[in-house]
């Protein structure tokens, strides 16, 4: 990419991330999704850094006021009514909280990308801001090992493949074939903002509505729900985003001041690093996610598996040879299609390019396994990731998510989070 393009790209970027601002929050997309995303604020607010910190900041306090009093921060903020979205408050039982929110939380990204923002920062008051977000943080996190890990496993389960922010990934369909379909009706607006060949298939929302009104009719007691979730899960992704969060969340404490936060959180990292261990499959040579109700391993050929490095669990005697599987299976997923990373395997037979977690290419999921084998010294796999996603933004546009194999722009268009890595990769 020529300087002029890579400047044309980075004014395109901002100017979606200005589009989609509503005000402390951008949504991820205008249409398809209008409210405030968990996971996407997290990496959006990196992307505001990059060109306005105050703004950034922002992102993240504003996502920090749907926290609920348990310490849960929810997976979506409803800031203000939208109807081009199901299911909104009202269907989660939330609507009498200010704001409304869903019942359910979604990968813990945030942490680690306040470290970054921390590390980044240009205002010499950002402790100060911090004394607030980083307490609130330790909160979400404490609410994920006590009512996630209630046997102190040292992994934390969920009930939805919403949280797991994957929605129709391969690896969920036997648990959630499990899962009741809903008897009630109900209107999706998804298919109506994009193709539905790029969306979840209705037997999968049948069993998401399910779920969400299971939660509220368990008036969302958290001992209840883990007794009796028809969908219980160790999503491997989910756990290797939260022990890395852990080690970001303890290095902020100490900065802080917070010291028995930052020992909690070291202890936490410790115990779910020798407990996702035993996730690691030989034959398959990456980790996997289980199935908690069944006792089963998930053994679909995913992505996820990648953000092992990014995790910092390769500890132990084992740890050199499982990265040398894992880099092995790496090479087979970067030769299987022309643009990487495919999120699942073409040889999975749940494998569909087009439909969403079932094959595309997502960018923030290729900046974090990138910064996962960086940091592990593997340089050239990670600046293969960072080329493709550049590469894929440029020629498709700030879509969603990227078909593996013609690397067309899919899903929902001008797209916050795509726009975050693209001026996170051009810094
Ligand atoms: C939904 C907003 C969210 C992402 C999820 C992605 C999708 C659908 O969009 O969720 O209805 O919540 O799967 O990871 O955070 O971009």
């Amino acid at each position: 990419m020529t300087p002029q393009q890579q400047d044309q790209l980075r004014s395109a970027a901002q100017a979606t991330l200005r589009a989609n601002d509503r005000g402390g929050y951008a949504v991820p997309s205008p249409r398809l999704y209008p409210f405030q995303w968990n996971w996407d604020a997290a990496v959006n607010a990196v992307g505001w850094q990059t060109f306005d910190e105050p703004r950034a900041w922002q992102e993240i306090e504003t996502l920090l006021t749907g926290q609920w009093a348990n310490g849960l921060l929810p997976s979506i903020v409803f800031h203000r009514p939208a109807d081009s979205y199901f299911p909104g408050p009202q269907e989660w039982g939330c609507d009498h909280l200010t704001p409304p929110t869903t019942s359910i939380s979604q990968p813990p990204l945030l942490a680690t990308m306040v470290r970054r923002m921390r590390d980044h920062s240009r205002d010499p008051q950002v402790d100060q801001r911090l004394r607030t977000i980083v307490p609130k943080i330790v909160d979400w996190h404490r609410w994920w090992y006590r009512d996630r890990d209630p046997e102190q496993t040292g992994l934390v389960v969920t009930y939805h493949p919403w949280e797991t922010g994957s929605d129709n990934s391969p690896a969920w369909d036997e648990p959630l074939a499990r899962v009741p379909a809903t008897p009630r009706s109900y209107q999706r607006r998804d298919t109506g903002v994009v193709d539905g060949s790029m969306r979840p298939h209705k037997a999968e929302y049948d069993r998401f509505v399910y779920l969400l009104d299971f939660f509220r009719d368990c008036r969302f007691d958290p001992r209840r729900i883990y007794d009796e979730c028809p969908l219980r899960i160790v999503d491997f992704a989910l756990n290797a985003i939260l022990l890395r969060a852990n080690l970001d969340l303890a290095h902020l404490c100490e900065a802080l001041g917070l010291h028995s936060d930052a020992a909690q959180l070291r202890d936490w990292h410790q115990r779910g690093a020798a407990a996702i261990a035993t996730l690691w499959s030989p034959t398959l040579r990456r980790h996997v996610s289980l199935d908690t109700r069944s006792g089963k391993p998930l053994p679909s050929r995913t992505h996820a598996g990648f953000l092992a490095w990014y995790a910092h669990v390769f500890t132990g005697e084992s740890g050199p040879q499982r990265q040398l599987d894992l880099l092995a299976e790496l090479d087979e997923f970067l030769g299987a299609t022309r643009h990487a990373l495919a999120s699942t395997h073409p040889t999975d037979p749940g494998y569909d390019p087009r439909r969403y977690w079932r094959g595309a290419v997502w960018p923030h999921i290729n900046w974090l396994v990138a910064e996962g084998l960086a940091e592990h010294g593997h340089a050239a796999q990670a600046q293969r990731l960072r080329d493709d996603t550049l590469a894929l933004v440029q020629a498709g546009g700030l879509f969603e998510y990227f078909a593996p194999d013609t690397g067309e722009g899919l899903g929902g268009p001008d797209f916050s989070w795509t726009a975050a890595i693209t001026l996170i990769l051009l810094q």
